[in-house]
């Protein structure tokens, strides 16, 4: 399986995470990567190769033209408003005061554009956002050349990113992009499959009113966990999308043999849909060991559903999201990577 990956997602290292608080060293880190790599390695992955540049324009495809200018200036400005720390925003258009203008101070301009303010915007964070856009880009080109799979490893990850918010770790929704290039690449139908522990918030909003791009996500429920504003099972679509989103939350201490049955079911809703491709939005935060969540997997059960979603027989882009138990995010990721196998 072929494998895209740039030093550059380096940039993202941000030195602070709101968590329970406290300022802390953020989750979402560069040594995520470096773990995934090392076990690719150790299992004779060798075909990795460095994305390509598309620019801009597949970007602006998913993203608001205004969202992308900000999330490239954020940093400068707030540097240039005097603020010593990160770009962390404190302030947002909520139920009672939504007065949908982007203001002009970058500290008002933040909030417009968060969801969630656990994650700051750092030196070389658009950098590092535009890059892994870029690589999930590569890897939608790829099986738009006919490959029966690759895998994007993408960092920063992006599903929790809609049109025009960031948040959850998330700035450009690599995912969606992908899918998004299938579709202009000729691809008909897509589907997008989100495994990770999270619901998919930001691929649901881009997709929601499209019969084009089938979107299923299994996670934690949103009753208890982030990020906490969507991802109800009553949540199926709008307009022409009516139908086309599919959630299925569930509960804390989930055991893979629930988690499976819900896996299966996507499966048989992507068959009867007729995608030409699939986009696997990959995070193996639902490990058992993950320190932010709380679904109960092996890091066996994840050779077991690789070999599930290869049943399917789509072309299918790996996509990697979150994942947080950094000792052991290399075995569960290329555990679905071989579990799907070479085919
Ligand atoms: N203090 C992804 O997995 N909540 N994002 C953090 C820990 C935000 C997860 C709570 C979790 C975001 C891509
Ligand atoms: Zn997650």
């Amino acid at each position: 399986m072929q494998i895209i990956h740039t030093d550059r997602h380096r940039l993202r290292a941000s030195k602070t995470e709101l968590s329970g608080g406290l300022l802390v060293p953020p989750f979402e880190c560069p040594e995520r990567v470096e773990h995934i790599l090392a076990e690719l390695d150790r299992r004779g992955h060798t075909d990795i190769v460095e994305p390509q540049d598309f620019g801009l324009d597949p970007i602006r495809r998913v993203h608001d033209a205004d969202f992308v200018d900000f999330l490239k200036t954020c940093w400068a400005e707030w540097q240039a408003a005097g603020f010593e720390g990160e770009a962390i925003a404190s302030s947002w258009p909520s139920r009672r005061m939504p007065r949908m203008t982007p203001p002009r101070h970058i500290d008002g301009r933040i909030g417009y554009y968060c969801l969630a303010c656990e994650t700051s915007i750092s030196e070389g964070t658009w950098e590092a956002a535009y890059a892994a856009a870029q690589v999930a880009l590569t890897g939608a080109k790829r099986i738009g050349q006919g490959a029966r799979a690759a895998f994007s490893l993408c960092r920063p990850p992006g599903h929790h990113a809609a049109q025009d918010m960031f948040g959850g770790y998330c700035f450009l929704n690599n995912a969606a992009i992908a899918a998004q290039a299938m579709r202009d690449g000729g691809a008909a139908r897509v589907a997008v499959r989100d495994v990770d522990f999270h619901h998919g918030n930001g691929t649901q909003a881009i997709f929601y009113d499209r019969e084009d791009v089938l979107f299923l996500s299994l996670h934690g429920d949103p009753m208890d966990a982030f990020p906490y504003f969507l991802g109800g099972s009553d949540e199926t679509g709008a307009g022409a999308g009516q139908g086309f989103t599919v959630n299925y939350p569930l509960p804390p201490g989930c055991p893979y043999s629930t988690w499976v049955e819900a896996l299966e079911d996507a499966l048989g809703k992507i068959a009867a849909y007729g995608a030409d491709a699939l986009v696997i939005s990959l995070g193996v935060d639902t490990f058992e060991r993950d320190p932010i969540s709380f679904f109960k997997l092996t890091s066996d059960d994840f050779t077991d559903y690789g070999a599930r979603l290869a049943r399917l027989g789509l072309p299918t882009l790996f996509v990697m999201e979150g994942g947080y138990a950094v000792a052991e995010i290399g075995v569960n990721t290329v555990n679905v990577l071989d579990g799907f196998g070479e085919g």
